[in-house]
């Protein structure tokens, strides 16, 4: 039985290898991508069983992506091969000052989005008994079919009392509108026991203007653990029994890719949460895995092993 079980498309990724405009660079360098992907990844690498639910297409891509997942441990018994759609790819520009890069997506009508209901793993199945279900605001806005399952697996996870954590990720170019995006996200946010949004993204789904409002806002709707991102300046845990604390950001040397931070944050508050740890300890080890991870360039190359995260 898996400890954690998680969906979402996963994505061929060319990051630059020049900075610059990603029409002028001529060299990429092939990684990895999709939010949900990198934090299976990392939880797989500090030990936890992985379930991962997605659909690729039967390409090289397709095949890169899977030998990828089987090198890094995650359970595929649920990872179909579609021939008839293509796998999605990204391209990642590099850039010098540590701001966001720029991304540019190939991801419309792709395998993983015609996943659907159909995909939902067999009622009983060991998919169905993992201890924590991860998702984010990224399956409702690849399709109806993917946010459906999303919402299916949510809320099967919560009547049967399995945990549940959630990430915003917001992609507003993903969405058709600013109203269907808050809807939708907040919906599915509905649904779980953990909400991990960032400082921004909070206030964009809730209207709340600091942590502490957006935080309360969650809680109100069901939530047991709410922990607001600050980037560098750390994080915001809020729980229902009513702790609150803020949790100061790690110093980074260099910052040389802030893409996969979030989900870094979100291995280390779900790998403490399972490891029985308080929620301030648990978003703690999510601001040292998230000062890790924009230290490298792919999305994923920083998330640790136990043994790199004792000594970080
Ligand atoms: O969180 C990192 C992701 O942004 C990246 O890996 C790609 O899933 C991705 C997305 O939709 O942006």
């Amino acid at each position: 039985i898996p400890d954690v079980v998680t969906m979402g498309e996963a994505m061929a990724l060319m990051i630059a290898r020049q900075p610059g405009l990603l029409e002028e660079v001529s060299e990429f360098e092939r990684a990895t991508a999709g939010a949900e992907l990198n934090v299976a990844v990392g939880l797989s690498r500090l030990g936890f069983k992985v379930g991962y639910i997605s659909s690729l297409g039967q390409d090289s891509l397709g095949r890169h992506l899977r030998s990828f997942m089987m090198a890094e441990g995650l359970d595929l018994r649920n990872l179909r091969t579609d021939e008839r759609y293509p796998t999605g790819f990204m391209l990642k520009q590099m850039v010098a000052d540590g701001s966001d890069p720029q991304v540019e997506y190939f991801r419309r009508g792709s395998a993983a989005s015609h996943l659907s209901l159909d995909d939902l793993p067999a009622a009983g199945s060991e998919f169905q008994q993992a201890r924590l279900l991860h998702l984010t605001g990224i399956s409702p806005a690849l399709s109806t079919g993917c946010g459906e399952l999303a919402l299916a697996l949510a809320r099967q996870a919560r009547a049967e009392g399995r945990l549940v954590s959630f990430d915003p990720n917001l992609r507003p170019r993903l969405w058709p509108s600013r109203e269907e995006m808050i809807a939708s996200i907040n919906a599915l946010a509905s649904q779980a026991d953990v909400v991990m949004p960032g400082l921004a993204e909070g206030q964009l789904l809730t209207g709340c203007h600091n942590a502490a409002g957006i935080a309360d806002w969650y809680l109100a709707r069901g939530a047991r653990h709410v922990v607001v991102k600050l980037g560098p300046r750390g994080a915001y845990a809020a729980s229902a029994d009513g702790g609150s604390c803020i949790i100061p950001g790690l110093p980074v040397r260099e910052v040389v890719d802030t893409v996969g931070a979030g989900d870094g944050f979100a291995v280390g508050v779900i790998s403490g949460l399972l490891d029985g740890l308080p929620l301030s300890e648990a978003a703690a080890r999510g601001n040292a895995i998230g000062a890790r991870v924009v230290q490298f360039r792919g999305d994923c190359e920083g998330l640790p092993t136990r043994a790199q995260l004792a000594s970080a």
